[in-house]
């Protein structure tokens, strides 16, 4: 039987709780089917740049191959070109990309460093899953080594507007290697509409119908395939005596009063500060709050290496401590805001009690929280979840109160209706969005794309050696 090789920027163990959305979906994929997991291994080592350490061990079901990096393949690949180029465009934030000369050169060389590891690791019937930004040329740079096997892409992160996605560095040369690629996975259709547009405005090809695309001549599968959580595994956490100490403490503090929760990296994608001015508006606009309704937000910090990173920090708490200065009194602070991670198993009761899951980014792949959030509530006691139109999620979670994070007065009118909405209401919305977060959970997610894969007719060789 063939053997599933992931391929991340990050290696995972799935032994231990993951923090970020692609590590907490991964997990429970490779858990269920078992195989290799490649990725960096989170050591910055003194190496000559691409000859990065290979260490391979044994976790239950699966094998952990970890890479190391030198700091100069980490300063330039990982917060250079992944993270001060790719997630800002993606984003749509040109504003924040920024580039150096030698940022592209690492990114190509690491990619190149990645796929020799592989290469030796790879048996001939292996499938391989190449997740996200950070490793568009993999496939190019593997088949350049003449690797035959199926290959497929996953972008957890959104594919940009061709207008933006011209806008990249070197972004022609970075999406000619996406066509090394059997399939490639998109979270939502709209993602697949905007790689289709660009390959028919900037590549310059005709595009059909279907889901094949065809340029340099190579045809690739696009194809959408939201991600899921594991709801069972969040469920569970709610049976365990640290969720229910967590739950009963709440709610003697809370006495009445309703946590609204918000949930995410500190990242600019994710719309803190203006999370932080749609509450103010809330208790400014609807004075009934006051004293009653806190914002709990939990953003442990990411990427602080850059720049773009510590500038969002320095505004979010300057808005948050805003907000308490302006409406706190001594027994009740409407902020409360944590720059810390925070254990998954008190996320799930914290989620569990709340009364609105306030998921507003202004941009995001899929947005994994708002699925977390629904998953845990009480089924006789509901919370809302508001959601922002720009998060994947919002194109199956229609029955969320979709908003626009932009429009503060309409995002503050709609989240004193989730706090105000009838009991009936609340029971209706979240048995249909229950019902689709159980239904595309990570384990059918992760079947479906490997179903894809190894259903699409596998590219022929021509041009390999680009
Ligand atoms: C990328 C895409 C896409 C957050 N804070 C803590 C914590 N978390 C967990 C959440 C959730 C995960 O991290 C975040 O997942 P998201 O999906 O919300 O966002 P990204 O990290 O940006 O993930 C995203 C995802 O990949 C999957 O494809 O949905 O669009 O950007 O599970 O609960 N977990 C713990 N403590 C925290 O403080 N334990």
């Amino acid at each position: 039987m063939s053997r599933l090789i992931v391929v991340s920027n990050r290696l995972g163990d799935p032994s231990k709780p993951a923090k970020g959305g692609l590590a907490v979906a991964l997990n429970g994929a490779l858990n269920t089917i078992g195989g290799v997991w490649v990725g960096w291994s989170g050591n910055i080592s003194e190496t000559a740049d691409g000859d990065g350490k290979l260490s391979v061990r044994q976790v239950g079901k699966v094998e952990l191959a970890g890479i190391d990096l030198n700091q100069a393949e980490y300063d330039n690949y990982y917060l250079g070109y992944a993270n001060s180029v790719l997630w800002p465009a993606f984003h749509h934030r040109l504003d924040l990309v920024s580039t150096e000369p030698e940022f592209d050169k690492f990114y190509r060389s690491v990619n190149r460093t990645f796929a020799h590891h592989i290469a030796r690791l790879v048996e001939p019937e292996d499938v391989i899953w190449v997740h996200d930004y950070h490793l568009v040329p993999l496939a190019m740079e593997l088949r350049a080594l003449g690797l035959k096997n199926r290959i497929g892409f996953f972008l957890h992160i959104p594919f940009p507007p061709s207008q933006i996605a011209a806008a990249i560095p070197d972004g022609v040369w970075l999406m000619r290697t996406l066509f090394y690629y059997d399939l490639i996975g998109f979270q939502t259709q709209a993602d697949v509409t905007n790689f289709k547009l660009y390959a028919e405005r900037r590549l310059d090809v005709p595009v059909e119908d279907g889901d094949q695309v065809t340029a340099f001549g190579r045809t690739v599968t696009a194809r959408s395939f939201p991600i899921g959580m594991d709801v069972d595994q969040f469920r569970a956490l709610l049976d365990e005596e640290e969720a229910q100490e967590v739950i009963t403490r709440l709610r003697e503090k809370a006495r009445g009063r309703k946590w609204i929760t918000g949930v995410e990296r500190l990242d600019y994608s994710k719309g803190l500060p203006d999370r932080m001015r749609i509450f103010q508006r809330l208790l400014r606009k609807y004075p009934d709050n006051i004293g009653v309704s806190t914002l709990v937000q939990i953003a442990p910090p990411t990427r602080e290496g850059v720049d773009a990173y510590a500038d969002i920090r320095q505004e979010l708490e300057q808005l948050s401590g805003a907000v308490n200065g302006e409406f706190a009194t001594i027994d009740w602070t409407p902020v409360r805001y944590i720059h810390r991670q925070v254990a998954r198993v008190r996320l799930a009761a914290i989620f569990s009690i709340s009364k609105v899951g306030l998921v507003t980014p202004l941009r995001d792949g899929m947005n994994l929280v708002a699925k977390e959030y629904v998953s845990v509530q009480p089924p006789d006691d509901p919370g809302v979840l508001v959601l922002s139109q720009f998060a994947g999620a919002a194109e199956e979670m229609t029955e969320a109160l979709l908003v626009n994070p932009y429009d503060v007065e309409a995002t503050a009118d709609t989240l004193q209706r989730a706090l105000t909405m009838p009991l009936e209401e609340r029971q209706e919305r979240f048995q249909a969005l229950s019902g689709k977060v159980e239904d595309g959970d990570v384990v059918t997610w992760c079947r479906s794309f490997l179903e894809a894969l190894h259903s699409v007719k596998p590219q022929s060789s021509p041009g390999d050696n680009a």
